[in-house]
């Protein structure tokens, strides 16, 4: 507890501290364990019930939370049947659910939330627009499961009263989706988006190029949808994202306060680029289309100047349509490309990303290069290359394969995934810090965290909710609570109760033995 107590006091005040203490006692007991687990949560006497009268509104000359508070009604609607009209108020009448920015509260910084539930009606304050749309989330969570059905339900739509102070540990808080290896339509997207961004994660990295696929439409270069795009592994019939399409994807993510991130894997992963146009290859083969899930058997030509105006033309467009900050370059697994070639080429790559006025992402090999003040490096594999980068001076994104990956099997019985970095259980998934896993990783060097869903095997929504779920609100949580508020116990507990919420949602989650679900 001492050691806690030292972790917890950098970071809180005193009174949220002594706070903290009773709430840590009160959430056991609390009838809706949120996931992640809140800051502080304060338990009060009552309730608040939503009814028929309920309104949702901001303070008045606050349009920017009017889009949060026609989200809330938007959720609450469907399972309701309440009216639930949105609209302002200068008065603080009863019976509300109330959305207001406060000029400026620095304990909250530009993702936190205080959410006030008393039996007149609840009140949700955060300094930004992000933050109202967290306690959004933790509101869905403390109301019945059943909240989130799609057709009107017969419940009682009470909240307890208590008072919830939260802000994330980490502001990078992230998930992948490979929609090279399988092909996932826009739908698929927009609804992994809002299964990600429910437990507060706000990165959604797409990895849009691989040896069996190119996802996404550039205009100069026409063929790598045509050609690249037309297949996937098993030989289906692949697809790709036209330029609207994923700025739709972009805009719906953003409109759940989450960034896109596109990758572009290279120089290694390109099959199936270098089939659309083999000059990107030295030798000028064109290869086949492949729909195996070998890797590391193809790279570009690091030699010609060719291959760097395509690229300068790929990113050029990418960027255009891409509002976040980052371009994420790959750079992983490149087997064939000499260490002083790949040196080379990603030494080239970089400023391409900074001309476009964007910061690079690549796996954590990129290490190897000469990294630009800013690149940004992934673990995912080797702690060397990581803590390499970090002596480089880079911020590191922790995915370690063994914790972090989506992919893996649960254990030997699980029908879908691979094992190479081996078996990941739901406890194993969960107990870990980013900040204490690799010495020489330290917070301080730390980005955020992110979990990757790689889809060799992964063919339709239904395996990506069964690889995700329950896994990612694990990880959402490692990226959300403070390491002194986690412990397994406590979150296999609350994850237990999370089932009737996942079934409400649809989801086809693992029903791992390592929880004790409440039917
Ligand atoms: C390694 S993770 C890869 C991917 C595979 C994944 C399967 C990484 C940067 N490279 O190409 O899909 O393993 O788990």
């Amino acid at each position: 507890m001492f050691n806690r107590l030292k972790i917890m006091t950098g970071r809180l005040t005193l009174t949220q501290l002594v706070a903290g203490m009773f709430a840590f006692g009160a959430q056991a007991q609390d009838a809706s364990p949120l996931i992640p687990r809140p800051q502080l949560v304060t338990s009060m006497q009552g309730s608040f019930t939503i009814n028929a009268s309920t309104t949702i509104v901001h303070a008045a000359g606050q349009q920017v939370a009017l889009a949060t508070a026609e989200y809330l009604a938007g959720l609450l609607r469907p399972s309701t049947g309440f009216p639930l009209p949105v609209g302002t108020t200068s008065s603080a009448a009863g019976n509300q659910i109330r959305l207001e920015l406060v000029a400026k509260d620095s304990s909250l910084g530009t993702e936190g939330y205080h959410l006030s539930v008393t039996s007149r009606g609840v009140v949700l304050k955060a300094a930004r627009p992000a933050g109202l749309f967290y306690g959004v989330q933790t509101l869905r969570q403390l109301l019945p499961a059943a909240v989130e059905a799609s057709t009107p339900q017969s419940s009682s739509w009470t909240i307890p009263a208590q008072q919830i102070r939260d802000r994330p540990e980490y502001g990078f808080r992230g998930a992948m989706l490979d929609v090279a290896r399988h092909f996932f339509g826009v739908a698929d997207v927009k609804r992994f988006i809002d299964l990600i961004a429910a437990y507060k994660m706000n990165i959604l990295h797409l990895h849009l190029s691989d040896d069996q696929g190119w996802r996404i439409e550039i205009k100069s270069w026409p063929k790598l949808t045509e050609i690249g795009g037309s297949t996937q592994v098993g030989g289906g019939k692949g697809g790709f994202y036209t330029q609207e399409q994923y700025k739709e994807i972009v805009s719906y993510a953003a409109s759940r306060h989450v960034t896109v991130i596109p990758e572009i894997d290279m120089p290694g992963h390109t099959n199936a680029a270098i089939v659309s146009y083999p000059e990107l290859n030295c030798r000028d083969t064109a290869h086949a289309l492949y729909t195996g899930t070998a890797v590391g058997f193809t790279t570009f030509c690091t030699s010609r100047p060719g291959t760097y105006t395509f690229i300068d033309d790929v990113l050029r467009e990418l960027a255009a349509i891409t509002p976040g900050p980052w371009l994420h370059i790959g750079g992983d697994e490149s087997h064939v490309t000499p260490k002083a070639d790949y040196i080379q080429f990603m030494n080239k790559v970089q400023p391409i990303v900074s001309k476009y006025g964007k910061q690079v992402i690549g796996w954590d090999e990129i290490a190897h290069a000469d990294l630009q003040k800013n690149t940004v490096v992934q673990y995912w594999a080797d702690a060397g290359n990581s803590k390499m980068a970090v002596k480089k001076g880079a911020k590191v994104i922790i995915s370690p394969a063994k914790k972090a990956y989506l992919d893996m099997q649960y254990d030997s019985t699980t029908r879908l995934g691979l094992h190479w970095a081996g078996f990941v259980e739901v406890d194993n998934a969960y107990e870990w810090d980013p900040a204490t896993l690799e010495q020489g990783i330290g917070r301080k060097d730390i980005l955020g965290v992110e979990a990757p869903l790689w889809t060799e095997t992964i063919i339709t929504m239904d395996d990506i909710e069964y690889m995700v779920f329950p896994r990612l609100p694990g990880i959402a949580e490692i990226g959300w609570t403070v390491p002194a508020l986690r412990d397994w116990k406590d979150y296999r507990d609350r994850l237990g109760k999370q089932s009737d919420r996942f079934r409400a949602m649809g989801i086809d989650y693992y029903p791992s033995p390592k929880v004790d679900w409440k039917k």
